[in-house]
């Protein structure tokens, strides 16, 4: 086992040390069942640098106030705090504006927005909206839900059985009635990169527009909204290193500008009387009362933290970790990986011989070990495989090589454990 690997790379303009990143992550310091804590759910949730928890932390204990409402000191501070976050998010993810930056609860309110609000106001009975197979469950239910309302009909993308997308029948799929295609970018249970590129470019020759579940990709690819040209690019702030809570709508704004509110309250008005309401301008009308102020703060920080590091340093560490522990899980028997396409990232699922995944995951705990079991939101994917739950670890750019051998250790004691 090679323990051995550098823990630094060089790429990008800057040099890429995992100890001093690990040294930035509080939480990673401490032991569980008294071994030091190995922490492979990230796909779940990521961990926090001492930057986001300070910023929280600075936020509570000096300026904690609402915003866009008070003239007062501390509300204009907390005013200009949120703001400079809806700034650094548009430049993470280039977009044109700031306007076109909606603050949210995460992925799943942002898809529900989308559908309850893009998606009811324009759909007519027999439009089609086309989903994959490898969706998480929050880009399946809310357009269930807007299927029901409106009449349109599901369309679903089958996958192979590397877990990619079947591009052919994705083409078959298209067509005018088609109105909407909502896909992800990275696959939060197989790891497959989708070429959303050209899943875009597909629907918008037919005139659908195309909403982009980046829950799991921001955190481990540059995403640039105006290159990809996507009408919606969604992702949660948890993933990103940022506070739970916390997520982004980007939308092109000719479309937020149609679209109508999806709740309605303080903040998302310019007028009130008990007749009429007009309503306030992007990208205040999606943001009805008082919003997870702290959080999208931490959230700027988190974004900072991520910009320092270097999306193509990350990219280049975690590309080498998954490779690694793809490599080295192979020689153990009866390990099957599920998801193995030729497109992936940071995503190792799979199952061990006849273990239960949650025993898996049991024992690893008992190892320090935390990592992912179940079907992961994914039950459609899990159906495709014939099985019932999957065993996950999935990497950021903390990880180490030596996190990877510790895996590959409990996964040997669950063989041991179970003859
Ligand atoms: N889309 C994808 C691709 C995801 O991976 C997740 C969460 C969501 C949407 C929903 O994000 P939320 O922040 O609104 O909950 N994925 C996972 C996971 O893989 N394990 O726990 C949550």
């Amino acid at each position: 086992m090679n323990t051995n690997i550098a823990q630094t790379l060089s790429a990008g303009q800057s040099t890429f040390s995992v100890d001093t990143i690990r040294a930035d992550f509080p939480i990673l310091q401490q032991e569980v069942h008294g071994k030091q804590l190995v922490y492979l759910d990230n796909a779940a949730t990521t961990q926090k640098p001492l930057s986001v928890i300070t910023t929280l932390d600075d936020y509570y204990r000096h300026y904690n106030s609402n915003i866009h409402r008070g003239v007062h000191s501390l509300s204009e501070k907390a005013t200009a705090a949120y703001e400079a976050s809806r700034k650094k998010t548009k430049d993470f993810i280039n977009a044109a504006s700031t306007k076109e930056i909606i603050f949210v609860r995460g992925t799943t309110e942002a898809i529900n927005l989308v559908a309850q609000s893009y998606g009811r106001s324009t759909l007519k009975p027999g439009d089609e909206i086309i989903i994959s197979e490898m969706e998480h469950h929050s880009n399946i239910v809310p357009w269930q839900l807007l299927c029901e309302q409106t009449s349109a009909v599901l369309r679903i993308i089958p996958i192979n059985d590397d877990g990619e997308l079947i591009m052919e029948e994705y083409r078959k799929l298209l067509n005018e009635k088609t109105k909407i295609v909502a896909i992800v970018h990275i696959s939060n249970a197989l790891g497959t990169i989708n070429p959303v590129k050209k899943i875009i470019d597909m629907a918008h020759a037919v005139n659908a527009v195309v909403l982009v579940d980046g829950a799991q990709a921001v955190a481990h690819t540059g995403v640039d909204v105006q290159a990809l040209e996507c009408d919606f690019y969604v992702f949660s702030g948890h993933k990103l290193f940022g506070p739970t809570g916390t997520g982004v709508l980007y939308g092109k704004q000719e479309l937020l500008e149609r679209m109508p509110p999806y709740q309605g309250g303080g903040d998302m008005i310019k007028m009130v009387t008990l007749k009429k309401t007009l309503f306030n301008d992007l990208p205040y009308k999606f943001e009805a009362g008082t919003p997870h102020i702290a959080g999208v703060i931490g959230l700027g920080a988190a974004i900072d933290y991520v910009t320092k590091t270097g999306l193509a340093n990350i990219s280049a560490w975690e590309t080498a970790l998954i490779q690694y522990a793809t490599a080295e899980s192979a020689k153990i028997n009866g390990l099957r990986p599920i998801g193995t396409a030729k497109e992936k990232i940071s995503i190792l699922s799979f199952t061990l011989d006849k273990i239960h995944p949650h025993d898996i995951g049991t024992i690893l705990d008992h190892e320090g070990i935390a990592i992912r079991t179940g079907h992961h939101c994914a039950m459609p994917v899990m159906e495709h495989f014939h099985v019932p739950a999957t065993a996950r670890a999935s990497f950021a750019f903390y990880n180490t090589h030596a996190e990877v051998d510790r895996l590959l250790q409990g996964l040997k004691k669950c063989l041991e454990i179970f003859g």
